[in-house]
């Protein structure tokens, strides 16, 4: 269902194996091009030692603000897609992965079920989504 006000939203994309930047600049594209959504901004791309348990490549990591009249699970189910048409398989979590799309902020709503938690738990700990959101939030209104 697309609602009547869109709502402003960060989504985190990151990528740690295959072309990392072909990956993020098709899901730029193909988040851009979902119903009801405009891509606002975009911020530096950057590279980022991985984070988490085990030895895997380093990640490109990069913020997208939309504008976006997708509910958070039509969004969340839109990113599913997103990783899968990327090549994602979902295996193990934190495995390397050719993308992973999270979303970090929707509006200013507070959502806390088993397979959607907003705003994203990571925020806190991660210093370049911090800095990234930081970017992104220039373009505020
Ligand atoms: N889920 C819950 N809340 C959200 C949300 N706000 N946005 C659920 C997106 N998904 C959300 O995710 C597992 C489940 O989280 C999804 O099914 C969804 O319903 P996943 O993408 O399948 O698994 P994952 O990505 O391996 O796990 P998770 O917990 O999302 O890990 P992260 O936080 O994505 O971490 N190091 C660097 N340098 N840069 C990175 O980007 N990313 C990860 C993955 C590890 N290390 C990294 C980076
Ligand atoms: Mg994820």
């Amino acid at each position: 269902m697309v609602a009547a006000t869109a709502e402003r939203v960060y989504v985190a994309l990151g990528s740690n194996l295959g072309d990392r930047a072909v990956h993020l600049a098709e899901a730029r594209a193909a988040l851009a091009s979902l119903p009801g959504t405009r891509l606002v901004a975009a911020s530096a791309v950057e590279e980022t030692a991985p984070l988490g348990g085990r030895p895997q490549p380093a990640y490109l990591n990069q913020m997208v603000l939309l504008e976006t009249r997708l509910g958070p699970r039509e969004l969340l189910e839109a990113c599913h897609t997103i990783e899968h048409a990327a090549g994602r398989v979902r295996a193990e979590r934190w495995a390397s992965r050719p993308l992973d799309l999270d979303i970090v902020r929707y509006g200013d709503r507070r959502i806390d079920e088993p397979d959607l938690i907003i705003p994203h738990p990571g925020l806190v700990h991660r210093d370049f989504w911090q800095r990234e959101l930081a970017e992104l939030q220039s373009h505020e209104r």
